[in-house]
């Protein structure tokens, strides 16, 4: 009989300590399937960050690299360079790579690093109690800005994707969403791209994938879908920003 279905073997079969609701688990589980796919389970290094997912090593069933705030783009680099045979990718949330790692991200992407990062974007700080993060939406109310967030005081969120888009450095660069199933098989095909990309020596490929905290933003698990897909959508349009194979 054809296997339709199962758990990655890239993932270990165990609980996550993630709220209800939240998506890290879907993204998790969409990396752990492309590793699965193009074969190199046996081959891969994944970075985690701080964040929520900090222990995403315990769920990958593959190597694993911890990286302290923000870092894991540098670490990133140190592990490809060392090891050029191994697919290297990085697994980060916004606090992690647009705050504190920002110059990390950007200077990993200008100097087109033969790796893969995931930048999940939930538009808040979950780990650590829902405060502001660069990409909370105008208004946003978190616990660092309980009037809502003030562009006048904090700035505009920022757009890593259209940022990073711009450097000469990145191979491929796509926002993603994981709100409902149809954009999930997008997400998936676009992850898939962003490791193919390194496999073939292409350089830089990142992912933003829109996912939630509904833990964080307060509201239930089916609403935080909808919060997703009718607040930060508009603010974070989903596309392919930049594809060399698309100029090539
Ligand atoms: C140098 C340093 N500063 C601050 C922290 C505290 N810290 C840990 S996780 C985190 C927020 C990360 O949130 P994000 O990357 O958005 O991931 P999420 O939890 O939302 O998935 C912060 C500020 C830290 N661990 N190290
Ligand atoms: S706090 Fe938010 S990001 Fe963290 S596990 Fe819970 S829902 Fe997910």
């Amino acid at each position: 009989m054809e296997k339709i279905a199962g758990y990655p073997e890239s993932l270990d079969n165990q609980s996550t300590h993630y709220c209800p609701g939240c998506t890290h688990g879907i993204i998790h589980r969409l990396i752990a399937e492309v590793i699965d796919e193009l074969e190199i389970r046996e081959e891969t290094i994944g970075v985690a960050p701080v964040g929520c997912a900090v222990l995403c090593y315990e769920y990958f069933d593959v190597d694993m690299h911890e990286a302290s705030h923000g870092r894991a783009p540098a670490v990133a680099t140190g592990v490809k360079r060392v090891h050029p045979d191994k697919t290297v990718f990085t697994y980060q949330g916004d606090g992690d790579l647009a705050s504190i790692g920002t110059a990390e991200i950007v200077h990993a992407a200008n100097r087109g690093e033969n790796i893969t990062t995931i930048f999940v974007n939930n538009a808040i700080y979950g780990m650590t109690g829902g405060q502001m993060a660069p990409t909370s939406l105008e208004g946003q109310k978190t616990t660092t800005s309980p009037y809502g967030r003030s562009i006048k005081d904090s700035g505009n969120p920022i757009k890593m994707t259209e940022m990073l888009a711009v450097l000469d450095g990145p191979a491929y660069i796509a926002r993603v969403s994981v709100h409902n199933p149809k954009e999930i098989r997008k997400a998936k095909k676009a992850i898939k791209k962003a490791f193919q990309m390194q496999l073939e020596g292409k350089g830089f490929a990142l992912v933003e994938v829109l996912s939630t905290c509904p833990t964080n933003w307060g509201i239930s698990p089916t609403d935080g879908l909808k919060w997703l897909e009718e607040m930060m959508l508009p603010k974070y349009p989903l596309d392919v920003f930049k594809d060399i194979e698309e100029v090539e």
